[in-house]
């Protein structure tokens, strides 16, 4: 087997401009529209420039002044807010707590129902990493601690193990589930590999296993039996940190955001998580103010679909899934400048909705109502379950050949697909599940997008650059180039 782990980079570099969750970048201009769907908030600055990675309080206890970090001036302002307690009657309190933006929850660094010095204590403990556990409130809004003595990490899926790699932690991964254990050879050194044991299925987890593994912290993909997998994983710290919809509509108030951030005070990385977070606001950014650009009228009608299950995979199946505004797969269509065809299907449901489910009639009829110029069929091959999908090509960061994808894209554009007609077939790609479910928001996908869709507009956009900085620098994977390994985005003439 290969590896393309030789050479890891883990003296990373910060940038220059960082500073604890204000980064400072030269960039004019502001936001705005592109008619009332379709919205991007860009990144909001302060009247110095500087750009807030959250815009709401980042939710880790200690947090006492709500921006997006916890420093040494929640320190002092907990110790000012006990000082005045002290001199102060309740209204004049109420002008501290509104003049400061005092958070009088997040302030309670222990979360123990007091602020007082032991707040104090417990911030600058964060903050110098000798507090023995962090409070934060999880990607499901629910009050959590965790032991900062993390030595031996659990991971699932793809998205909390790239985490990882990104803050880098590959050293202290000691068991991931069965889809990323099938990317070790991508992911992980020989040496790294040899500690890694694979969690199979953390759908339904074998629990004594688990057990076995005596994991200081385990990662978990999604909130479902959550509370079941804290209660029966004993002595480890179960966290949801809330990556899977990332939302780059309004990524600065999303979970997704605030996830990576909190990741960075469990596991003492801080810079690094605010150097992610802000990349992807920036990259986020840049394709967004080049789709505003796109008059709505030049804008190609795209459909975000799926291979398996679907009408793509077998005539037989009548329907499609339709990605519509907060699925990933939506927001990188908007990303790249197209129109999503779920706008015109589904009105309002589309805004709200992560997908839907259509008949296929109403998607290729000869109406010309409806006309789709791209279709993007987004695959799942090594689900969270630890099953393989049948029918669905080799593609992703260690697939070796074409052959495979080549053949799933025959069948997809095949003329059995009689309704497929009226669309050049090269305007048919099959994409990897890398794409959606690693932690990359809909940045990378996006980019990709609109290179292919709309050239012109995207001329300065290079996606394979785009995507060997997130390889190279971010996973800290060295000597892979996306230009020659792997398989992300298939059609006959890629
Ligand atoms: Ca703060
Ligand atoms: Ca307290």
């Amino acid at each position: 087997m290969f590896n393309f782990r030789q050479n890891i980079n883990t003296n990373y570099g910060f940038v220059l401009f960082m500073n604890r969750g204000i980064i400072a970048i030269a960039v004019a201009g502001l936001l705005i529209t592109a008619g009332v769907i379709g919205v991007f908030f860009l990144t909001q600055k302060s009247a110095k420039g500087e750009v807030n990675l959250t815009s709401r309080a980042l939710e880790v206890y200690g947090n006492a002044d709500g921006d997006s970090d916890v420093d040494e001036n929640d320190a002092k302002l907990v110790e000012r807010y006990i000082s005045a307690l002290s001199t102060k009657n309740s209204s004049e309190m109420e002008k501290f707590v509104a003049d400061n933006n005092f958070n009088t929850k997040l302030a309670d660094a222990n979360n123990d129902g007091v602020i007082n010095s032991q707040d104090v204590a417990q911030i600058r403990a964060v903050v110098n990493r000798q507090a023995e556990r962090l409070w934060l409130v999880d990607g499901s809004g629910a009050d959590r601690s965790v032991r900062l003595n993390i030595q031996r990490i659990g991971a699932e899926y793809y998205a909390n193990t790239e985490l990882c790699l990104i803050l880098g932690l590959a050293d202290k991964i000691v068991a991931v589930d069965n889809a990323p254990y099938l990317y070790k050879d991508f992911y992980f050194t020989p040496a790294q590999q040899a500690n890694i044991t694979n969690l199979v299925n953390m759908n339904t987890p074998d629990y004594p296993f688990v057990n076995e593994l005596d994991l200081d912290i385990l990662l978990t993909f999604y909130n479902t039996s959550y509370d079941v997998k804290q209660e029966k994983i004993i002595g480890t710290d179960v966290i949801y940190l809330g990556l899977y919809n990332p939302d780059m509509s309004n990524a600065e108030g999303s979970n997704f955001i605030q996830g990576i951030l909190k990741a960075g005070y469990i596991f003492g990385a801080v810079d690094r998580a605010e150097e992610y977070a802000s990349w992807v606001l920036e990259t986020r950014d840049k394709l967004a103010d080049i789709a505003k650009t796109i008059p709505e009228a030049e804008k190609p009608t795209v459909l975000m679909s799926n291979y398996p299950n679907s009408y793509f995979i077998s005539p037989d199946t009548k329907t499609a899934t339709v990605y519509c505004y907060t699925d990933p797969l939506g927001q990188a269509c908007l990303l790249g400048g197209g129109k999503n065809i779920g706008q015109s299907l589904y009105g309002d449901e589309y805004a709200k909705s992560l997908s839907k489910v259509s008949q296929v009639d109403a998607l290729f009829n000869d109406d010309n109502l409806t006309a789709i110029d791209h279709i993007f069929l987004h695959m799942v091959k090594y689900t969270y379950g630890g099953t393989v999908v049948a029918g669905v090509p080799d593609h992703g960061y260690l697939a070796q050949n074409e052959d495979e994808i080549a053949t799933a894209w025959q069948n997809a554009v095949s003329s059995d697909h009689t309704l497929l007609v009226d669309m050049d077939p090269n305007d048919v790609r099959l994409i990897a599940g890398d794409f959606r479910n690693g932690p990359t928001g809909a940045v990378l996908l996006g980019a990709y997008i609109g290179k292919i869709i709309n050239p012109s507009y995207y001329s300065d956009i290079d996606p394979a650059a785009i995507h060997n900085h997130y390889i190279n620098h971010f996973l800290g994977i060295a000597d892979y180039d996306v230009k020659t390994d792997g398989v992300f985005m298939y059609h006959l003439d890629a």
